[in-house]
């Protein structure tokens, strides 16, 4: 019987089909009502019993075949076109993000990506570190002497349950202090980070932001600090001719310090950077103590340089208009709906 004999072309003619369509063209040629195997079997009531038996059974295992093979077949075409989808569907991670409706950049992580921006073109290199510090590098390296007020329990939140006195950073400072303790000058870094003291009022957060400056070389000044802090604020600010005071102050890593004031007025209750009859502290600054540079391994004799901070939260709430800076702890979406940035914005920089 030609069905017979064809039996190995109908199974290859079944796996080479490549789309569904194609294979149910094949089985309604050979299994559907007026298909070859059902009109077969109804040509089989013209023989004889025997032949009947004996081409019958012939007959049910070519269906049987052509039935399995089909199945066979459809699972494998259903596999590859998940994979077709799949590889279709694939997601580029490179491509840039396409929710600029969506999520926010929230304040604080836009004024760092900001501040890292200026400082970068002033070609200072960004550096980071741990949030759980030593005692040295948070205190005695600095020059932050066993008895001073900054190390009482009341300011510092020291690590329970361990014998090292080690501490969460109450500034970023430990990060200069591995810094120099890791590599020779010159140095040029700003760090940004939380760091963390036991406070909490309507100015002070348990967890804050800060971002510091160090420059260590053979010569820079004073002169290169102020120029510096100035080219910065005018910079974050946007203003041009900054009007400023410096005002003598303490710290006991730098010497001599400074805390550095900006002019400000306020116009329809929102306050205006740069010029005014009124000030505003902006941050602190000094040279770099020599004591802090030699804890740090650095030869006071031939290097120097300078330093400064400044509160993170503080630069934010004063470029953007926030008043309460407890709100940005707040897990408050529509908080970060208003004051919050386009993932798209132009200012925003990845890698941070
Ligand atoms: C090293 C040497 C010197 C960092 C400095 C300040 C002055 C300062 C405050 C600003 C507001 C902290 O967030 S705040 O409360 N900081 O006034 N910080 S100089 O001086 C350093 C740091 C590290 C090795």
């Amino acid at each position: 019987m030609a069905l017979a004999e064809d039996k190995n072309n109908i199974l290859n003619k079944i796996k080479s089909a490549v789309s569904l369509d194609d294979l149910e063209k094949i089985r309604l040629y050979y299994l559907g009502k007026k298909g070859l195997i059902p009109e077969a079997l109804k040509g089989l009531g013209s023989l004889s019993i025997e032949e009947k038996k004996s081409k019958g059974q012939e007959l049910n295992i070519i269906k049987k075949l052509i039935e399995e093979t089909i199945k066979d077949q459809k699972i494998n075409i259903e596999n590859k076109e998940i994979e077709k989808k799949l590889n279709s569907e694939t997601i580029d991670v490179t491509l840039p993000p396409n929710i600029s409706e969506q999520g926010k950049i929230h304040p604080i992580s836009q004024t760092i990506f900001s501040i890292i921006e200026i400082f970068g073109n002033l070609n200072y290199v960004v550096e980071t570190g741990p949030d759980i510090e030593t005692d040295f590098n948070n205190f005695t390296a600095l020059n932050i002497p066993e008895h001073h007020p900054a190390r009482e329990m009341q300011d510092t939140f020291y690590i329970n349950g361990d014998e090292s006195n080690n501490v969460l950073r109450t500034h970023t400072s430990p990060v200069q202090v591995r810094t120099m303790l890791n590599t020779k000058p010159p140095i040029k870094i700003i760090v940004p980070g939380r760091t963390y003291r036991s406070d909490s009022d309507a100015t002070h957060a348990p967890m804050f932001h800060q971002v510091e400056g160090l420059v260590v070389d053979e010569s820079s000044t004073m002169v290169d600090l102020k120029s510096t802090l100035v080219t910065f604020l005018e910079e974050f600010f946007e203003v041009k001719n900054l009007q400023y005071r410096f005002r003598p102050s303490y710290f006991p890593f730098t010497e001599p310090s400074a805390e550095m004031d900006v002019a400000y007025t306020k116009i329809n209750n929102k306050i205006k950077i740069g010029e005014g009859d009124d000030w505003l502290e902006i941050l602190g600054c000094g040279m770099v103590n020599p004591i802090v540079l030699e804890n740090c391994n650095i030869d006071s004799k031939k290097y120097q340089g300078f330093a400064f901070g400044m509160g993170i939260e503080r630069l934010s709430m004063l470029k953007y208009g926030i008043s309460d800076l407890r709100s940005f702890f707040d897990p408050n979406y529509r908080w970060l709906e208003h004051y919050g940035f386009s993932v798209l914005d132009s200012q925003t920089r990845s890698g941070l």
